[in-house]
């Protein structure tokens, strides 16, 4: 009792002032790791049966027509999956579980009074639906601590890759070299009950997102900084750790890192690294597998890896014009990116026709942090003159910036200037989003996912047929 108490009073206190505990008073404290669990557990029966209901009363209403179109371009706008954590408006931008941006800034606990929200609330958010207390956000921090151990053997298989192996390629790997600790993997090979899925499905999830930061800190320091390792910081938060670990101990990088790791954490489901995700996990690959498939595809140019792409042309872009130039000089250059074929890194999405409310927040953070930063200037220029640019051509969607257009000006004012390596730091974060939503899946026991394909004949045959027939009728 007394050594809960001191817990209690300890968590309560923040981030910053945890005591370190020892072994008799963290088996007390696992009362506070168990929470979120058992939260968990409480809510999934309503679920369960929530699901039950809408497919009884509503499985056979149709959600709408789908078009030639839409088959063939990317499965744009057909609405085929459930993804509970988070939903996406194409104006207004992302909502995790119901609230916006600003509103998590608001409502989330913070390691600093009034600052960045923590992503351990989040967690505890998109896990359950509810904005967790100060307690309970700290408790996933603590949770974390206890999971985040890496073995050893995981920097040799990253030292057996090639010097070159890009950041997120040695991601995928570092991440396939955890799998063996699966507990969903063992506990699906011993037999285990469906209805128990979700419980090692979470251990999974918990144990990897705990063990992400470590992971991708490694991946910095053995690729950038000569190999030698930094210990994890046992009173730091699970995302100022990551900073931490990398080698960065200002309390502004760790602001900004608590922000950056919350607003990439989800994105509905149908993006390339979550629908991946929740496809290979559909066929009872373990969050291991899952979440790895779903990180080779955030490490395609059009997805992720725009983020390192964006900073790659802004620097040839400096490189040409000076790190000062004219507007006029500026369009020029986004006329040359166009008619050469390429896209404009971090402009343009599938499914937002605004600016991305993550590319704001970011702004947000420049304009409080680094107003005067030279970096920040050209990126705010470039607000100006792209979205027309891009207009102009007639074709474009959404001319306006994504997240990824403005996440490596604050890598760079914080010294993070190695931008082959933000992806990783993208998809550390899209883990909260991706495997919170995979233990619910398991949960309501949703089936293996596998939508119907077609070949150009069957589209011919079954619409130059129609034509012809209508033809022949007038
Ligand atoms: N620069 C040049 N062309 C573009 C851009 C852009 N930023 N955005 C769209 N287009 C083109 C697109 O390639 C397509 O051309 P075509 O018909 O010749 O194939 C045409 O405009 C229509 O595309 P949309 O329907 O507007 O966009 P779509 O949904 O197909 O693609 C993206 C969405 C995000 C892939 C696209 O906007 C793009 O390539 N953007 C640049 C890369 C980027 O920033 N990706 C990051 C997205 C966010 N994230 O983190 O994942
Ligand atoms: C994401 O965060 O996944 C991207 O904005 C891409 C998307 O939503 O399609």
């Amino acid at each position: 009792m007394l050594a809960q108490a001191v817990c209690r009073i300890g968590l309560g206190l923040g981030t910053q002032s945890l005591p370190i505990v020892g072994n008799s008073l963290r088996r007390f404290c696992s009362d506070g790791v168990d929470d979120l669990k058992k939260a968990l557990s409480e809510l999934i029966p309503e679920q369960q049966e929530r699901l039950k209901a809408l497919k009884k009363n509503y499985g056979s209403k149709s959600l709408g027509e789908v078009t030639v179109d839409m088959a063939i371009g990317g499965m744009r706008g057909i609405p085929g999956m459930l993804w509970e954590t988070s939903l996406l408006d194409p104006e207004e931008g992302i909502r995790f579980r119901g609230l916006s941006i600003p509103d998590l800034q608001a409502q989330l606990p913070s390691a600093v009074p009034g600052g960045q929200p923590i992503p351990e609330g989040l967690l505890w958010l998109l896990l359950t639906g509810k904005v967790p207390t100060k307690e309970q956000a700290v408790s996933v921090t603590e949770e974390l601590r206890e999971r985040s151990h890496l073995g050893a053997h995981v920097l040799k298989v990253l030292n057996s890759l090639p010097d070159d192996a890009h950041p997120m390629s040695q991601l995928s790997v570092g991440v396939m070299a955890l799998q063996s600790g699966s507990h969903f993997a063992a506990a699906y090979t011993r037999g285990t009950h469906k209805s128990k899925y979700w419980e090692t499905v979470y251990e999974d999830s918990m144990d990897l997102i705990a063990k992400l930061p470590q992971l991708a800190a490694m991946i910095y320091r053995r690729t950038y900084k000569g190999g030698e390792q930094i210990n994890p910081h046992h009173k730091l938060d699970w995302a100022a750790n990551l900073a931490y670990m990398m080698g960065y101990e200002d309390s502004g990088c760790h602001e900004m890192m608590r922000m950056y790791q919350t607003i990439h954490s989800d994105h509905e489901g149908g993006n390339v690294s979550a629908h991946t995700t929740h496809l290979v996990g559909s066929a009872l690959s373990d969050p291991y597998l899952s979440y790895a498939a779903g990180m080779n595809g955030l490490a395609g140019p059009l997805h992720g890896l725009a983020n390192q792409e964006v900073l790659r042309w802004l620097k040839d872009l400096t490189a040409k014009l000076g790190p000062q130039p004219d507007k006029e000089a500026v369009r020029k250059y986004v006329e040359d990116t166009l008619a050469s074929g390429k896209v404009v890194p971090g402009y343009g999405h599938a499914v937002l026709r605004k600016t991305d409310p993550r590319y704001t927040c970011q702004r947000e953070f420049a304009q409080k942090y680094m107003p005067g930063y030279p970096l920040f200037k050209l990126v705010s220029d470039l607000y100006e003159v792209v979205p027309e640019v891009l207009g102009k051509t007639g074709k474009i969607k959404n001319p306006w910036p994504n997240v990824d257009a403005h996440s490596g000006v604050l890598l760079q004012y914080y010294g993070i200037t190695e931008e082959n390596y933000y992806t990783v730091l993208f998809g550390v974060s899209r883990a909260l989003g991706v495997l919170a939503q995979g233990v619910w899946s398991r949960a309501l026991g949703l089936p293996i996912e596998r939508p119907k394909s077609m070949t150009m004949s069957v589209l011919e045959k079954r619409f130059v047929a129609a034509a012809a027939a209508a033809t022949a009728a007038k």
